[in-house]
């Protein structure tokens, strides 16, 4: 533990045993995890899919007789044939509709079209290649400002009535206040960004193994899903199963990242297989599925305007967005927020007015709009916000860092309901920056950079500050498919003492088995390696809306508080009739209940949970065991903030971008593990760096999706990165009833900022304002040739 300099009060120590060891680490690293494609059934089928090479077309025929006389091929699926069962089109997350294999058109390429099972995953893939598909090719419409266009091919011509490609319209903020406050401003700076399309790219590709009983009718179904409660759901919905006959398993999951929240076609189909065939079945996506059809983030054009005063004070925002959704909607956000937490763009800053007004539409690519390492949206929106100020800085020659502590929010001024209605909980911003400052030695850094220009050095300093929004509920304002977002959550304490813990969150690698544990630790006073914490399993535990936006800390976390809470009241009652006093006598000190005035008289949890379920008379009206059950919904969602600098070197040259160094302070309230918590930054930078540098799908003109493989999508390795400098401050969330607020998205969000306007600041002397993401060394080098004299 590097302890921060300021921030050493005592309640604002790490939760149960801090930075412990993680738990389920002891598997990992011995190559036990148990992921999908670890998973073998007796008698196991393997399906593969048949997808279009095409990016728009009608299916003119569709022939299967090759495929279905492969000696293997046990089944060929086609979407006529999911149609005779009515399920060849299945819900997105947002509402819309998704075909599960294509009946008669093709929407984006490498669309499914049909699937074949086969005893092994060889004959599978071979016998793929034996079924004829002719289509007819029609125009392909892959840029969101051409979809638009009168011209432009109607792409969702299923959809009653549907005469272009708009998908939605959706509008925030106060227009007529804000276009008031623009003017009348002293200064306005506006900019065009966009936001890339990127892929979460997780390293375990998606995948399921279905398993159905015919004869009981049971369904069991392991698959890659960071929310497995709400698919069971949403399956039975489908499918029509009963949903007390589906068990949807997690296993061990090798990273989500968002990837992993919607329901594909794939699973589908394997349930399907499953179904017709009477044999389990396995479906494992490659590399290249993943990338060319699984969801998708970002893919947004924005056009922001900032309005301040000439001595730097911020007075409103505005903004005009063009949202690229492929050719369905696919997007995971609250029903009531279809640009998800995009509201958010107001940043940490305290200003008059803002707006924004967004157009969605549906393109020839792949569906999504995940929330990639990101609380639904909140990435575009600091990132929008983040490059304005710095745009505005340069406009007023202003020092970014002076800029942005002229305007922050202050401490007193929380909760702040912004001027697009979201309540911020709790802040301490500038102390947040001013701790980045200061490890980052700024004004040292500062000197540096002037030194080095004036022999012809690029180096740049690049400053992001942002606040997330992450934790979804409360249930009141937010769902999916109607399903209100609230976590169960149980805790049974045996009678020797040691405990289990059921959640409905889905650990993806983030190490819920440790830190959930930690959380009860503090709470009831035993272990943490006395506590087992039980997940991924229908069937094993309370229902609840699964792991994504940074919200099992908030919500199933304060779920485990609550629930650890209430074993300890029974606990409670339980030790006053042991030592025959009253429970006003008794105080709990972590793990124990002593007789006020007479502390030597006492009793340890593990002898109060002996005792209840042994033969004592129990006090009236309560039950003997110790156990409770909890359904949590937040009042509200989590702000965690952050502070990051960048620096980061250009080579005059070749236009490579090093990032030299990077300093993030992030504060997410009370922390449960701070070794963990690092390790959520450090993977969150290194998305940043990925995205802002190297990362981005794009399309030719005809559809062709140009990242299909990890030889064109560059993953940032630790090549690309360096040794990352963190720092912490710690302001409680006032509504989680332990103060934590979420951190597993934070550095995604709120590097690509700092790093684009380190760049961006390295390349001032050719007079660049902005450039967009990935910062290339060929794009860099066309902005630094062809623009103005090279210093
Ligand atoms: N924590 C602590 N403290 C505090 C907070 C937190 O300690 N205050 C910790 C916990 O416990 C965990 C972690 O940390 O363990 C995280 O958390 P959070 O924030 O709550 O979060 P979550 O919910 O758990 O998770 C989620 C996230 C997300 S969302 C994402 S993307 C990513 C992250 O997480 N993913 C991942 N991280 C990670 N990691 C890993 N390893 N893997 C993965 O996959 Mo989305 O919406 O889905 O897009």
């Amino acid at each position: 533990e590097n302890p921060p300099t300021q921030f050493v009060d005592n309640d604002l120590k790490p939760v149960g045993h801090g930075r412990m060891l993680r738990k389920e680490d002891a598997r990992f690293i011995r190559g036990k995890g148990r992921f999908i494609d670890d998973i073998q059934l007796p008698g196991m089928l393997h399906l593969a899919i048949l997808r279009a090479p095409i990016a728009h077309g009608r299916i003119v025929s569709v022939d299967v007789t090759l495929a279905e006389a492969h000696p293997k091929v046990k089944l060929v699926g086609t979407g006529a044939m999911l149609a005779e069962h009515g399920l060849a089109w299945m819900p997105t997350l947002a509402n819309d509709v998704q075909p599960v294999l294509a009946t008669d058109k093709i929407h984006f390429q490498w669309q499914e079209v049909a699937f074949v099972v086969a005893d092994d995953r060889y004959a599978a893939q071979d016998a793929l290649e034996l079924i004829d598909v002719e289509y007819e090719q029609l125009p392909v419409v892959v840029n969101a400002r051409t979809a638009l266009e009168a011209s432009a091919p109607v792409i969702r011509d299923d959809l009653a009535g549907k005469t272009d490609n708009r998908c939605f319209d959706w509008e925030t903020g106060d227009k007529q206040a804000t276009d008031a406050v623009f003017a009348r401003a002293e200064v306005v700076v506006g900019q065009e960004m966009v936001y890339p399309r990127v892929h979460p790219a997780p390293l375990e590709t998606c995948g399921a193994v279905a398993n159905y009983d015919p004869i009981d009718g049971d369904l069991t179904l392991w698959s890659t899903t960071q929310a497995p409660h709400a698919h069971r759901t949403l399956y039975s919905m489908v499918a029509g199963l009963p949903e007390h006959k589906i068990r949807v398993i997690s296993p061990d999951i090798g990273g989500g990242f968002g990837n992993k929240v919607p329901i594909y076609p794939g699973y589908l189909c394997t349930i399907v297989a499953s179904m017709l065939t009477g044999a389990p079945v396995k479906w494992t996506e490659d590399r290249f599925e993943n990338l060319t059809s699984t969801a998708f983030a970002r893919d947004y054009v924005m056009h922001g305007e900032i309005a301040a005063t000439k001595a730097g004070r911020i007075l409103a925002i505005r903004t005009n967005v063009l949202a690229d959704h492929g050719a369905f909607n696919g997007v995971a956000a609250p029903t009531k927020y279809p640009a998800g937490f995009f509201g958010v763009f107001t940043g940490s800053y305290d200003i008059q007015a803002a707006h924004c007004a967004m157009t969605a539409v549906y393109t020839n690519k792949a569906p999504g709009g995940v929330a990639y390492s990101c609380s639904f949206r909140v990435a575009e929106a600091v990132y929008l916000i983040e490059r304005l100020v710095d745009c505005l800085a340069d406009q007023l020659g202003m020092d970014p860092v002076e800029l942005r502590l002229l305007n922050l929010l202050k401490p007193d001024q929380f909760p702040y309901t912004s001027m697009t209605g979201w309540i911020y909980d709790s802040g301490d911003y500038e102390s947040t920056l001013r701790e980045a400052l200061k490890i980052a030695d700024y004004a040292g850094l500062r000197r540096e950079q002037a030194e080095k220009r004036a022999s012809g050095e690029l180096m740049g300093i690049g400053v992001s500050v942002f606040t997330e929004a992450v934790g979804a509920g409360p249930r009141k304002d937010m769902d999916i498919l109607g399903l209100g977002m609230a976590d169960g959550a149980q805790l049974c304490l045996y009678p020797t003492g040691t405990a289990v813990l059921r959640v409905s969150c889905q650990s993806q690698g983030q190490g819920h088995e440790t830190t959930f544990a930690q959380i009860v630790a503090e709470e009831i006073g035993i272990p943490p390696a006395d506590i087992k914490v039980v997940h991924g399993d229908t069937d094993l535990s309370p229902f609840g809306m699964g792991t994504y936006g940074s919200r099992s800390t908030p919500v199933s976390g304060a779920a485990a508080v609550l629930v650890a809470r209430k074993v300890r009241d029974k606990a409670h009652l339980f030790a006053a009739t042991m030592l025959e006093v009253t429970v006003a006598d008794l105080e709990w000190r972590k793990g124990s209940f002593h007789v006020i005035g007479d502390p030597a008289k006492s009793l340890t949890i593990q002898q109060i949970a002996k005792w209840a379920y042994g033969t004592g008379q129990l006090p009236d009206g309560v039950e003997g065991g110790l156990e409770a059950h909890i359904h949590y919904h937040p009042e509200n969602l989590t702000y965690p903030n952050g502070a990051y600098i960048c620096v980061v070197d250009v080579d005059p040259g070749t236009a490579v971008v090093t990032v030299r160094r990077f300093i993030a302070v992030d504060d997410c309230g009370t922390r449960i593990n701070p070794m963990i918590i690092e390790g959520q930054v450090h993977r969150g930078l290194t998305d940043g760096v990925g995205m802002a540098l190297m990362e981005m799908i794009t399309f030719d003109e005809d559809g062709n999706c140009l990242a299909a493989s990890l030889m064109d999508y560059l993953l940032p390795t630790a090549l690309e990165v360096p040794d990352w400098e963190t720092g912490f401050t710690v302001t409680p969330s006032p509504h989680h009833p332990i103060g934590a607020k979420g951190i597993g998205e934070c550095a995604t969000v709120g590097s690509p900022p700092a790093i684009v306007n380190a760049v961006v600041d390295a390349l001032k002397p050719y007079g660049l304002r902005h450039a967009d993401m990935p910062l290339t060394p060929s794009r860099l080098w066309e902005a630094m040739n062809g623009n103005a004299q090279p210093p």
